[in-house]
């Protein structure tokens, strides 16, 4: 058959802002393919790869890892998919990891989700999740919003310039939020 563009969402936030748990229910209601560049970096970390050992210590300081590794993970998972509509969560985290990835893909997104939620909120969630992450500690996550705000804001900002940003109001239950996500992309399945 013929083989459809693909559909590219990123989906920011800060640390601990419900970006893996509203991609999952997107996911649910909406038949995407969900890649969060977290996982896909944890994976490589623990898989016997060279850069493993720079993952998991740039990971533990709450710093980014080389555009060239992410955008390689990213790459291989969309190639290796046959769904053609993604969500690619936590990614791009600075404007040279958007710059990077939108000169090898040759495409920019469709749309970027942008979680908005206050700091303490984020702090009490990551605190209290218990998966047992190397950067759910109170001083890597000081770090994390550090860099987010230097680094990712700057990202969302350039995206909402050109009219692709959805910002989410990212406080209240998973489901309330879920009804802020729905309509968006109810309005680009027609
Ligand atoms: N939770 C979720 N929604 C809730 C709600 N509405 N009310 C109450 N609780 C809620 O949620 C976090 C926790 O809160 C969970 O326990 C959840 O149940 C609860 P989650 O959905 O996991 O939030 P998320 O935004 O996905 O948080 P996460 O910690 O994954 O965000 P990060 O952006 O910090 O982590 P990520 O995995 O993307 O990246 C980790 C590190 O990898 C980065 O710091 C960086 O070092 C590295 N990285 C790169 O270098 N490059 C990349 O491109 C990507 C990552
Ligand atoms: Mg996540």
């Amino acid at each position: 058959g013929i083989c459809p563009k693909p559909l590219i969402t990123f989906v920011l936030g800060g640390p601990g802002s419900g970006k893996g748990t509203q991609c999952a229910k997107i996911v649910e209601t909406f038949g995407f393919k969900h890649l969060s560049a977290g996982d896909l970096l944890r994976r490589e970390m623990v898989s016997d790869s060279e850069y493993g050992s720079m993952i998991m210590n740039t990971i533990r300081e709450g710093k980014i890892v080389p555009s060239g590794v992410t955008v390689k993970l990213i790459l291989r998972e969309m190639k290796s998919s046959d769904n053609h509509k993604f969500l690619i969560d936590g990614f791009p985290r600075s404007q040279e990891n958007r710059i990077a990835f939108e000169q090898i893909i040759g495409a920019e997104p469709d749309m970027v989700l942008f979680f908005d939620c206050p700091e303490e909120e984020m702090v009490k969630r990551v605190l209290s999740r218990n998966q047992g992450r190397i950067d759910d500690n109170i001083d890597t996550i000081k770090n994390r919003l550090k860099v987010f705000e230097s680094l990712n804001l700057p990202v969302i900002d350039y995206y909402a310039k050109k009219g692709k940003l959805y910002r989410i109001n990212a406080v209240g239950t998973v489901d309330e939020i879920f009804e802020h996500v729905r309509p968006v992309f109810e309005a680009c399945e027609h």
